[in-house]
């Protein structure tokens, strides 16, 4: 295993200090990040003391390491999973051939592209997340939020090393971007359109965190397979800590369906406005938000059909997520994929694409799998409590602003249907403007340590075994 040195300026397990140029670049970035971070982080913060989780190995014994930090001091660093020995290229045209340790030049442009995307997308989320601290429902909460803070920071780090070692110039100005780009900026906004949606409220952060952090999840996973094997383990090593970010969306969304219902069960009425006046969710609220979440997050990959998708495929540069064990055919040269798509005359038509065109659509379908079981255990409590209530996702034709379905009005069943008619459901399919202001009602800040805000009930264990009821920020 590499050990990673923390008396380095940049804790890393590369050899940084064996390439001094490359050294020298990181530590000018390094400041030009903590003014970053001061500014857009969550800088209200900035002096509080937080139990935090460091990486202080790559292996299962060393990545997961608990102490009390104030933020701008957490140790972001630069941690590649260790290199797997005799490594092959799993996928596409290449298949079989060793893995790359450089970028090869034809496909250099590619892979900068994607490397910059997910990069930007690391400090947009903690953008979107800056000022929820304020409007803590826990301390246990908060403490969640900080230390997925401080992780999307390191994983801009992540990005920026493969930008900053393998990309020249290029790379180093790309990096100066990731800084320079911000959520919902109007002239310089984050790529990816769901990265420029403000998270105001902590419903919102929790369905993020369950959906868009998912994305996260199958991208990562899909570049942790490409030939180019430090984008590779880098990635790999990304994963163990993007698992915390969705642990937290969804034992945030359960732990408000249980307090819903508990409220349910007290006043004996599913009355929204009755549990409204208790301060609670009510269970058509949180449609609504999953609605927003999900259908935003589906556009985070891509068109269904897409030639970019084909040729980072074809090339070795992005495969599907557990390529090796998932797949028979590792080439698909020659299978073809089925898609719905709007005929353009308000109904649906089935088209086949070359299976490498239609990538996004296959990890699209696992992600939406992958989204179903949170709900079936939420559904689960529900049916348990004695209600006919069921959360459902909406169709992945609904409400999309990018592929074969954008701007193609349907209803939640992913139905087509007249402009008219949908502008007017809108406000039944999507959180209103009262639904928001009666949100932000809720979002008092609870400090004291163990207890909740009266919209989530408390989670079942505290972190690393240490009691809920643990002060796990100390606000000084
Ligand atoms: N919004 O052929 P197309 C995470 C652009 S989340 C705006 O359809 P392609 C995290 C696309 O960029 C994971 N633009 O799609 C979660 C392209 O523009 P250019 C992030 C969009 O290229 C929570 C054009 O439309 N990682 O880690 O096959 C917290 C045509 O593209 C959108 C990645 O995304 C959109 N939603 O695939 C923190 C992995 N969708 O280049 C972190 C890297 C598409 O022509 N990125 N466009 O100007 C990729 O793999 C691909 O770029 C995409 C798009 C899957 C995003």
């Amino acid at each position: 295993m590499s050990n990673i040195d923390y008396s380095d300026k940049i804790p890393n397990n590369v050899n940084l200090a064996n390439d001094r140029t490359l050294q020298r670049a990181l530590e000018h970035w390094q400041p030009r990040f903590l003014d970053w971070w001061r500014e857009m982080g969550p800088n209200d913060f900035a002096s509080v003391d937080v139990y935090l989780r460091t990486a202080v190995g790559v292996d299962a014994q060393g990545w997961a390491h608990y102490g009390t930090v104030k933020m701008p001091d957490y140790r972001w660093g630069i941690f590649l999973a260790d290199p797997i020995a005799n490594r092959t290229i799993g996928f596409g045209d290449s298949f079989g051939q060793p893995v790359w340790q450089q970028v090869p030049g034809e496909f250099r442009s590619q892979f900068r592209r994607l490397i910059v995307t997910q990069g930007d997308t690391e400090p947009a989320s903690v953008e979107q997340q800056h000022r929820l601290g304020h409007t803590c429902p826990s301390l246990y909460d908060l403490r969640n939020l900080f230390q997925i803070n401080v992780e999307e920071g390191r994983h801009l780090w992540a990005m920026v090393y493969i930008l900053h070692a393998y990309f020249g110039r290029d790379g180093r100005e790309e990096a100066e971007e990731l800084l320079a780009r911000h959520s919902g900026d109007v002239d310089k906004p984050r790529i990816l359109g769901t990265f420029n949606e403000p998270i105001e409220d902590w419903l919102s952060f929790f369905c993020f965190c369950y959906f868009t952090d998912r994305d996260g999840k199958f991208q990562l996973k899909s570049l942790a397979e490409s030939s180019f094997d430090p984008l590779a383990r880098t990635c790999r090593f990304m994963l163990t800590e993007e698992a915390h970010h969705m642990f937290v969306g969804e034992t945030g969304l359960g732990r408000i369906v249980r307090r819903t219902l508990e409220v349910m069960k007290e006043i004996g009425s599913d009355d929204p406005e009755a549990i409204r006046r208790r301060g609670a969710v009510d269970l058509p609220l949180l449609q609504r938000y999953l609605n927003y979440w999900f259908s935003s997050s589906l556009d985070l990959f891509g068109s269904e059909v897409s030639s970019n998708a084909a040729t980072t495929f074809a090339s070795g540069i992005k495969g599907r997520p557990d390529e090796t064990t998932q797949y028979r055919d590792h080439v698909c040269s020659d299978s073809t994929f089925e898609i719905e798509v709007p005929d353009g005359r308000g109904g649906v038509v089935k088209d086949t694409s070359p299976m490498r065109n239609a990538m996004n659509e296959v990890l699209r379908d696992a992600y939406v799998r992958d989204c179903e079981i949170g709900l079936k255990r939420w559904n689960m409590q529900i049916k348990r409590a004695g209600y006919n209530f069921e959360l459902k996702l909406p169709s992945n034709r609904f409400r999309r602003a990018i592929g074969a379905w954008a701007n193609i009005p349907t209803d939640l069943e992913g139905r087509p249907i007249g402009r008219e008619e949908y502008d007017r459901s809108l406000p039944g399919w999507l959180p209103s403007a009262s639904d928001r202001d009666y949100v932000k009602s809720l979002m008092q800040r609870v400090v004291e340590p163990g207890k909740m805000a009266a919209w989530i009930a408390p989670p079942e264990r505290g972190v690393n075994n240490l009691p809920v009821d643990y002060e796990y920020v100390r606000l000084n």
